[in-house]
């Protein structure tokens, strides 16, 4: 076991010191190896950037040093075949909750055993990227069994939008009761793509929602438009109403329930569990995916500011990373492995992953564990690369393991042997 650790860090130090940019050169020659503790280890991307123009705006951030978890961990596929899992979370009970993008849940035992089939949601455009996508337990859920979903809400003229609804999984948990929509992040476009949209509530009982930006040239441009619900994150009631305090609440034209804009394709989004604050994972363009600290009223940069570039290898806009007032990620990929649902790490089953940072990565097919440390990244871990799968989503179940879905249907745990 240790040989073969030692083999690949001397590989991948061997890829790194061999490439002819000397960004990874230098960043190689400082590294201390120590395969003991599994810090100070290369960078885990050994590949070539995509914009080798574009330079990080400080000291790490992008391609932090890797880390590795010393803890025994142990991967097992509780369930396969569920169908098309977009989001998974912790229900009372030891049981899971799990989206299908096609439009029902499924509730799952902490050992994959399917429970119950929850179905009469409203319609969803399941084309491309749509479907129904996330869900948020009411902070009361105990008491009043109410969840919150978004979806994809299509109209009778083709058109559709990113909407969040409410209802009340019946006594039976087989169909969701009185369900309603409460926002819809219009305007409604034509696209297939980039709605977002994840869903986190935080302690005062407020629902943050993200919302992307539709993937079309003119729906890119109102990321910046505070009087457009495309590319920003939301904060909003338990009634879909603005939250009070919100930054645009007073500015005239602009949508009040705007928490934060200038987003491109917003997939992941949790609370720091000691600082409380509010982290996104964000799809970029080509090599310019991105982790932020999301802050009210701050401008996030799309699509005037980006590490990355179209998929032609054409440049986006005036081809800037950074502008003033604009806000920088706090790390950023190149090559873009493409982030998806992320969850931090609170509980003390496996010590070293204590407030980590785990995201879900689509393209990467990995599970990418960020060490965070005064709000910078400090270190990066690529988790079950060898299992080939996109991990649309993850959570931290009771016991302290990582549970994830992927794109082929499949309930992963990963946790302490
Ligand atoms: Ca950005």
């Amino acid at each position: 076991m240790k040989t073969l650790f030692i083999t690949t860090l001397a590989l991948g130090a061997f890829i790194t010191m061999s490439s002819s940019n000397c960004r990874e050169n230098k960043q190689a020659e400082n590294t201390t190896i120590n395969d003991t503790t599994g810090k100070n280890l290369p960078p885990v991307e050994t590949n070539p950037p995509n914009t080798p123009a574009y330079k990080p705006a400080f000291a790490g951030q992008t391609r932090i040093n890797g880390v590795k978890t010393t803890t025994p961990i142990e991967t097992k596929v509780l369930a396969e075949s569920i169908g098309k899992p977009w989001a998974i979370i912790n229900l009372p009970g030891n049981r899971f909750l799990v989206t299908d993008k096609t439009g029902f849940m499924q509730i799952f035992s902490a050992e994959g055993k399917l429970l119950s089939k929850i179905t009469g949601f409203p319609d969803v455009d399941a084309r491309g990227q749509g479907g129904l996508l996330d869900v948020a337990l009411d902070p009361d859920f105990a008491n009043n069994k109410v969840i919150y979903w978004a979806y994809s809400e299509k109209r009778d003229d083709d058109l559709n939008l990113t909407a969040i609804a409410r209802g009340r999984i019946s006594g039976d948990e087989k169909t969701i009761e009185n369900p309603f929509v409460i926002f819809r992040a219009e305007p409604y476009f034509k696209s297939t793509l980039h709605y977002g949209c994840r869903l986190a509530f935080d302690k005062s009982g407020y629902l943050y929602a993200t919302v992307g930006e539709r993937s079309v040239m003119e729906g890119r441009m109102q990321a910046q438009d505070l009087s457009s619900g495309l590319g920003k994150i939301f904060k909003i009631t338990k009634e879909g109403k603005p939250a009070p305090g919100n930054p645009f609440l007073n500015t005239p034209n602009a949508k009040p329930e705007i928490y934060s804009y200038g987003h491109r394709s917003p997939q992941g989004l949790d609370f720091h569990p000691v600082t409380g604050e509010l982290w996104e994972t964000e799809m970029g363009p080509k090599g310019g995916d991105e982790v932020n600290l999301i802050k009210p009223g701050k401008d996030y940069g799309w699509p005037t500011i980006t590490y990355g570039v179209e998929y032609s290898g054409k440049t986006i806009g005036q081809g800037i990373t950074q502008k003033e007032g604009m806000e920088q990620p706090v790390y950023y990929w190149d090559p873009s492995p493409s982030p998806s649902g992320s969850a931090f790490y609170a509980g003390n089953t496996v010590p070293e992953w204590k407030n980590n940072f785990f995201i879900g990565m689509l393209g990467g097919q990995h599970i990418v564990r960020l060490v965070i440390e005064n709000n910078k990244v400090t270190g990066e871990e690529r988790l079950l690369q060898d299992m080939n799968e996109r991990f649309r989503d993850l959570t931290e179940g009771p016991d302290g393991a990582i549970y994830a879905v992927t794109d082929s249907g499949k309930i992963i745990r990963m946790g302490k042997k």
